[in-house]
C-alpha cells in the first residue's frame, strides 16, 4: 500500500486578465494582484518549485452545465464582444459583479483548474493540491453570478467527481469570510455533499444579508443535516474562534461523515487586514486549518482559492495553506487561546441545530434553546449593551500599518526552511526500516559519560542498571535532537517509559521549554517531577482514578477503546485538543506504556492531530515490545500516510457524560474547551 504524494499547484497568469473598467467601489477589491502577489509570495518562500505545477485548462460547457443553466452560461459567452457600455450593463444584472471581455475565458480556466486539481488527487498523481483561480465561485448560482462569483468552480467540482468518480460522500468547507450561499443552493438537497460554512453574519446585517446563512439552516429533505452554518455574529474573530469552530463543530462531523474527497472553499478575507471581514485571524492558522484537514479522505484535499484582500494576509495564507499541504511543520499560533463569547454562542447555536442529523451530538443538552435565541429579530432589541469584545481593530490607517509590520516582522519568523530530516530513532524497527520512508533518520546513543552526569542529577539510583542506562542513553540523543531543532520529531523505544519519560521531561525543561505536553497511555506510574508549572500531563488509562487526583496540571481520562471501532474521537475532538491548543505547548511528548487502553488507530489519531502543536515537536515514547505500533506511528510522523483512523463510531452516553464533566471541570483554566455559554462562562 503506497500512498500518493506530492502537492500538486495550479496558477495561470492568464486568469489576471479579468479586471475591473470602470469605477465600482464595491467590486474594486477583486483585482488581478491577487493573484499575482500570492504566486510571487509562494515563489519567494520556494514553495512553487517543491509543488507538482500542472497547467490548466478551460473548463467544458458539459462540465459547466452539471452546475449552471445554459441561460447563465449564453448570458456569460455573450460578454465576450461586448464594448464598455454594454459590459457594465450585463453587470448590473447581478449583485457585486464586473464583467471583461475575457471574464468568460478566465471563469472557463477557473473551472478547468478546479478540476484538473481533482483529476490529479483523485488519480493518485498527487496526494493533495492547491489551485489560484479568478473569478471565484461560492456566490455563484445556477442562473446568476454574485458577489465577484461567475462559474461555481467548486461546486461543479463536486458535481464532476460524484460523476466520473462515483463519490458518495464529499465533504466542502468554505472559511471564506462570506456565506457561499450559491455553494448552499446548490447541494441543500443532496445528502453526498456536506456544506460547512463560517461566515461574517452580525445577525443578518452583512452583506448577503440573508436569513438562510443562519445555523438553522441544516439542508433540506434527504440533504437534511448536510448543510452547516457557522454565522458570526461580531467582527474581530480570531485564531482561537476558528479553531474552537473545527473542534466543536466541523471535525467531529466531518470524521463521522467520512468523506472519500475534502475540497476548500479557501478564502481569505477571513485572515487578518482584510477589509471585507474585518476579522482578527492570522495566516498560521490556516496551517492548522489545512492540517487538520488532511487526515481526513485518506489525505485527498483540494483547495481552491475563493476570496482575499488585503494581498498581504492574503498571499502569506496561501503560503501557509501550501507549505502545510507539502508536509511541512505547522507553526504555532499565536495569541491567548480562548474563543470570545459570541462565537461561543454561535457554536453552541449550531451544535443544537444539528442535534438531529448527526451521532456524536445525540446526548447533546439543548434545553437551553427556549430561554436562549440569537436570532436577529429577538437579539437586535435586547442587545441594548453591545459588548466591547472583538470589536473591530482595522478601522483607521494606525492600524492597517501595524497589520503590515506584523506580517513583516512575524511571517519572516515562522517560514523558515525546514529541517531536512522530519524524525528521529535509534530504533531499527527489527529489521524493518526498509518499509519506512526516507526521512527517518537514526542517531547515535548518546556517551555514557555524558549521559551518567545528566542523569545522575536527579535520578541517581537509575543510572545503576544498565538495561536502564542503555534505553535513557538512546532516549535522550533523540530528545536532544529535537530539542535543538536539528528534527522535528522522534521515537524512542523504552522498557521501561515512565522512567524515560520522566528523564525526559526534566531534560526538556532543563534546556528552556517552558511547557511540555505530557500524554501517557497505559498503566503507568507517572513520577512526580520538581519541574512543577511547566509540565501538563494527561493520562489515559482504563482504570477510574478519583477525580480528586485531578488538578489543573495532571489530568486523568479513564478510556478504555471500543471493541466495535473508534469512538475515541469524541475524546481527542472534545477534550484533548481543547486542551492542549488552550495550553500552547512547545514540545509534545506521547509516551505510550504496558496495558494501554487504546488500540493502534486511537494511538496514530492522537499522534496525527497533536501534530500541530508545538511547531510539530513532538516525541514519542513507546515500550521496545510494540514493533506494529512503533512502525504506525513513524508513518505518521514521517507524513507518509495518514493513518487509517478504524471504524467510525458514536460514544457512548457514558463516555459523552465522561467528555462533559470534564469540560466542566476545566473549561475555566483551558478556555478552547468552552462550546456552551449556559456551562457558568
Ligand atoms: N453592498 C468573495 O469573497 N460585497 N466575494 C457586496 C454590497 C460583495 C465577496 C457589498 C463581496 C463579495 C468571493
Ligand atoms: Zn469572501
Amino acid at each position: 500500500f503506497a500512498m500518493a504524494s506530492g502537492t500538486a499547484l495550479i496558477y495561470d497568469e492568464e486568469m489576471t486578465t479579468h479586471k475591473l473598467l470602470w469605477s465600482d467601489p464595491v467590486c474594486d477589491i477583486e483585482v488581478p494582484e491577487r493573484l499575482s502577489s500570492s504566486y510571487e509570495q509562494l515563489k519567494c518562500y520556494r514553495l512553487v518549485e517543491r509543488c507538482v505545477l500542472l497547467p490548466t485548462r478551460e473548463g467544458s460547457e458539459e462540465e459547466i452545465l452539471l452546475v449552471h443553466s445554459s441561460e447563465h452560461v449564453e448570458v456569460a459567452k455573450s460578454t465576450q464582444t461586448m464594448n464598455e457600455e454594454e459590459l457594465k450593463t450585463a453587470s448590473g444584472n447581478y449583485d457585486a459583479f464586473f464583467f471583461h471581455p475575457n471574464t468568460y475565458r478566465c471563469a472557463r480556466l477557473a473551472v478547468g483548474a478546479t478540476l484538473q486539481l481533482v483529476d490529479a488527487v483523485m488519480s493518485g498523481k498527487v496526494c493533495n493540491g492547491m489551485a489560484l483561480v479568478r473569478p471565484p465561485g461560492h456566490h455563484s448560482q445556477r442562473n446568476a453570478a454574485n458577489g465577484f462569483c461567475l462559474f461555481n468552480n467548486v461546486a461543479i467540482a463536486a458535481e464532476y467527481a460524484k460523476l466520473k468518480y462515483g463519490l458518495q460522500r464529499i465533504l466542502i468547507v468554505d472559511w471564506d469570510v462570506h456565506h457561499g450561499q450559491g455553494t448552499q443552493y446548490i447541494f441543500e438537497e443532496d445528502p453526498r455533499v456536506l456544506y460547512f460554512s463560517w461566515h461574517r453574519y452580525e445577525h443578518q446585517e452583512f452583506w448577503p444579508s440573508l436569513k438562510e446563512s443562519d445555523y438553522d439552516a441544516v439542508g433540506l429533505g434527504k440533504g437534511k443535516g448536510f448543510n452547516i452554518n457557522l454565522p458570526w455574529n461580531k467582527v474581530g474573530m480570531g485564531n482561537s474562534d476558528y479553531l474552537a469552530a473545527f473542534f466543536h463543530v466541523l471535525l467531529p462531523m466531518a470524521f463521522e461523515f467520512d468523506p472519500e474527497l475534502v475540497l476548500v472553499s479557501s478564502g481569505y478575507d477571513s485572515g487578518i487586514g482584510d477589509p471585507e471581514g474585518q476579522m482578527n485571524a492570522t495566516p498560521e492558522v490556516f496551517a492548522h486549518l489545512t492540517h487538520f484537514l488532511m487526515q481526513l479522505a485518506n489525505g485527498k484535499l483540494c483547495v481552491i482559492l475563493e476570496g482575499g484582500y488585503h494581498l498581504k494576509s492574503l498571499s502569506e495564507s496561501v503560503c501557509m495553506t501550501v507549505k502545510t499541504l507539502l508536509g511541512d511543520p505547522v507553526p504555532q499560533v499565536s495569541g491567548e487561546m480562548a474563543p470570545c463569547l459570541s462565537a461561543i454562542e454561535s457554536i453552541q447555536n449550531v451544535r443544537a441545530a444539528h442535534k438531529p442529523y448527526w451521532k456524536w451530538l445525540m446526548y447533546e443538552d439543548t434545553s437551553f434553546l427556549q430561554n436562549l435565541s440569537t436570532k436577529s429579530h429577538l437579539l437586535k432589541k435586547t442587545n441594548t449593551n453591545p459588548s466591547t469584545e472583538h470589536e473591530s481593530k482595522m478601522t483607521n490607517n494606525d492600524e492597517t500599518v501595524k497589520v503590515e509590520r506584523f506580517l513583516e516582522l512575524h511571517m519572516k519568523n515562522i517560514l523558515l526552511p525546514v529541517p531536512p530530516i522530519k524524525t528521529a530513532t535509534t530504533t531499527d524497527f527489527k529489521g524493518s526500516a526498509h518499509l519506512l520512508p526516507a526521512p527517518i533518520h537514526l542517531v547515535k546513543e548518546m556517551d555514557r559519560i555524558e549521559i551518567k552526569a545528566l542523569v545522575s542529577g536527579f535520578y541517581a539510583d537509575l543510572v545503576k542498571e544498565e538495561k536502564t542506562l542503555r534505553s535513557l542513553s538512546s532516549m535522550l540523543a533523540i530528545l536532544d535532537k529535537i530539542l535543538k531543532k536539528e528534527v522535528c520529531n522522534g521515537i524512542a523505544e523504552s522498557p521501561t517509559s515512565s522512567v524515560s519519560v520522566a528523564v525526559a521531561l526534566r531534560h526538556a525543561v532543563r534546556f528552556g521549554f517552558q511547557r511540555v505536553l505530557c500524554i501517557f497511555v497505559g498503566d503507568m506510574q507517572i513520577i512526580p517531577n520538581a519541574e512543577d508549572g511547566k509540565t501538563l500531563m494527561i493520562h489515559i488509562c482504563e482504570k477510574e482514578q478519583s477525580a480528586k487526583t485531578n488538578s489543573k496540571h495532571c489530568i486523568s481520562l479513564n478510556w478504555k477503546e471500543d471493541a466495535e471501532g473508534n469512538d475515541f474521537f469524541s475524546a481527542v475532538l472534545g477534550f484533548i485538543l481543547p486542551v492542549a491548543y488552550s495550553y500552547q505547548p512547545n514540545l509534545t511528548v506521547i509516551a505510550v506504556g504496558p496495558n494501554r487502553s487504546l488500540g493502534i488507530s486511537e494511538i496514530s489519531l492522537l499522534f496525527a492531530l497533536l501534530q500541530g502543536l508545538a511547531d510539530s515537536r513532538i516525541f514519542a515514547v513507546i515500550e521496545d515490545t510494540e514493533i506494529n505500533l512503533m512502525q504506525s506511528v513513524a508513518k505518521t510522523l514521517v507524513g507518509a500516510s495518514v493513518p487509517h483512523f478504524g471504524v467510525y463510531v458514536p460514544p457512548t452516553q457514558e463516555k459523552v457524560n465522561k467528555i462533559k464533566k470534564l469540560r466542566d471541570q476545566f473549561q475555566q483554566e483551558w478556555k478552547m474547551l468552552q462550546c456552551s455559554v449556559k456551562d457558568g462562562i
